[in-house]
């Protein structure tokens, strides 16, 4: 009998969504959370009658961004139907999660959840769905519409610190709040007639549950309007942004509870078990945290065209730089992020000036070169970086003073600790602490396989460096967080993925690293100082 049990435990899978910018995606894991089949619909492509580039389409004032909610719930036919043909074994689906694209919005019309709940079996979504919304274009991530609604925003709740140390962030123009404010303010009949706002992730769950489906806390705090130590809503922000609010964005919870089982809709059309669980969907951005599989207390190092850092934080310090999230794993902690423009594209650059274009030429020289450079410290923003908000290339040599070139070797060790120490000064800022002695340091993306840029990670941060491949992570990570949240309260995630092959160790600090880059991460921050508070810059570019 014991058998019959395990194995039908084993038999069990979990399904993980990501609706992100350009396509939706599923991933079926095993019960051992081993990946057994990937489906996706492309939306440029696949969806041609929607007319999107990138899946978005920009405005003729080219800061609007938007895009078509009903393409959204037509991939989601499309995606169930191809993995009806693909013979997803949809009975044995223990759970489902997933993620979206974060800071989206979707406006359902009053009435909209009447037919959400009584969605007929014999026609797609899409014919069902297709008047349910207020505003037809969602604004998404990439929309850079609302400056004035977010100093609008800042200035009503005390300032730009405090609307930071409420809600995790400063006044962002994607940030959901201030898009909810530009409907009203531009919309106003639009959004009188909006019975529930989701986000393109709880959008998704509610087509999963045909119902609607709460916003979870880790995804709610990219709005501007949580209050992310409460994690409720935070009434002076939903005030200053449009009437009625807390009633239209309905409740928010942590991120793996259980939010309901799949509709019937799903049962009698694909098969789904009636007690498949439905776990609170969340962000891309959270779920790729929870796709690496990370501990407590970890950083996370993306390193593409741009280069993201995600802390995992307990004590956060919300800054007006970088996002503070509730962590999508463990929902009494927290999650940073922040994102640097210049990553891949500028390290290649001077690979291609300094090196012939050579990274074995490129990690010769930098074998060649002492860690800390003999201080000489580079800041290369080729484009204009976020943080700061600054253009240009500077050089300043061990005494502090601008020079207008350096060395080809020193040129190249230089673009990679004035990077790495960057990034670790704003992890700092948002709150985290390098000197943990459980600090890991998860490298991922394009870059990091680069054994030579792993070790000035290492060296910079003072920390062993593991690398991790993960495609797909957000929707993997949504699986993941399928069966987290199945096993209900209690379970902690690192038992989940214990099973999990461990990444592997590629770099560890070399002697003296720590004092090193210490003095290295001072010196950086009053030379950024200096860069920031000249009134005209004077790029060496
Ligand atoms: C994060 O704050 C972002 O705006 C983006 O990474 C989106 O989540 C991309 F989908």
């Amino acid at each position: 009998m014991a058998t019959d049990v395990s194995s039908r435990e084993n038999a069990k899978v979990f399904l993980g969504f990501d609706f992100s910018t350009q396509q939706a995606k599923a991933i079926l894991v095993t019960n051992d959370l081993k990946v057994i089949q990937e489906i996706a619909v492309k939306f440029d492509t696949e969806l041609p009658e929607f007319k999107t580039d990138g899946g978005v389409h920009v405005h003729d004032d080219h800061v609007t961004v938007t895009a078509p909610t009903a393409m959204w719930v037509k991939a989601f036919d499309m995606l169930l139907e191809k993995m009806k043909s693909e013979n997803v074994p949809f009975e044995k689906i223990a759970a489902v999660s997933g993620s979206g694209q974060q800071h989206g919005s979707v406006y359902w019309k009053i009435g909209a959840q009447h037919l959400l709940n009584n969605l007929n079996p014999e026609s797609s979504m899409h014919s069902q769905l297709k008047d349910v919304f207020s505003v037809g274009d969602s604004p998404i991530w990439m929309d850079a519409s609302t400056t004035q609604l977010c100093r609008d925003l800042e200035e009503k709740v005390g300032g730009k610190q405090r609307l930071t140390d409420i809600t995790g962030s400063c006044g962002y123009e994607r940030m959901t709040g201030n898009q909810i404010a530009k409907i009203y303010q531009t919309n106003r009949e639009a959004y009188l007639n909006t019975e529930r706002i989701s986000l393109v992730s709880s959008f998704v769950a509610s087509l999963c549950v045909g119902d609607y489906a709460p916003i979870d806390e880790s995804d709610g705090s990219g709005m501007n309007l949580l209050n992310i130590h409460t994690r409720e809503w935070a009434a002076e922000c939903l005030t200053a942004c449009a009437p009625d609010l807390a009633d239209k964005l309905g409740s928010v919870v942590p991120s793996k509870q259980i939010i309901g089982s799949v509709s019937p809709y799903l049962v009698q059309r694909y098969g789904f078990a009636q007690d498949c669980q439905v776990i609170a969907f969340t962000g891309d951005n959270p779920a790729s945290l929870a796709g690496l599989t990370p501990s407590a207390g970890d950083v996370m190092v993306s390193l593409g065209t741009s280069d993201t850092i995600f802390l995992w934080l307990s004590s956060p310090k919300p800054s007006t730089v970088g996002h503070v999230f509730v962590n999508p794993i463990e929902s009494t902690d927290f999650m940073a992020l922040a994102c640097f423009k210049n990553g891949s594209l500028t390290r290649e650059r001077i690979r291609n000036e300094c090196a012939e274009g050579s990274w074995d030429k490129f990690i010769a020289a930098l074998e060649n070169t002492p860690m800390g450079n003999n201080g000489n410290i580079g800041i290369y923003f080729y484009v204009t970086e976020i943080q700061p908000l600054v253009q240009g290339v500077f050089r300043f040599n061990s005494h502090g003073e601008e020079v207008t070139s350096f060395p080809k070797e020193v040129e190249i060790r230089a673009v990679l600790e004035g990077q790495m120490v960057a990034r670790r000064y704003y992890s700092e800022m948002l709150g985290f602490n390098f000197n943990s002695t459980n600090t890991r340091v998860i490298a991922t993306g394009g870059a990091s396989t680069n054994p030579a840029i792993l070790q000035v990670i290492a060296d910079v941060f003072n920390a062993p460096v593991y690398t991790k491949d993960v495609a797909n992570s957000a929707a993997l990570g949504s699986a993941f967080r399928a069966k987290h949240g199945w096993l209900g309260p209690g379970v902690d995630y690192s038992e989940v993925v214990s099973g999990l092959k461990q990444p592997p160790c590629v770099a560890v600090p070399s002697p003296g690293a720590d004092k090193v880059y210490g003095d290295l991460c001072d010196r950086y921050k009053e030379l950024e100082a200096r860069i920031q508070n000249r009134t005209s810059l004077i790029s060496t570019d």
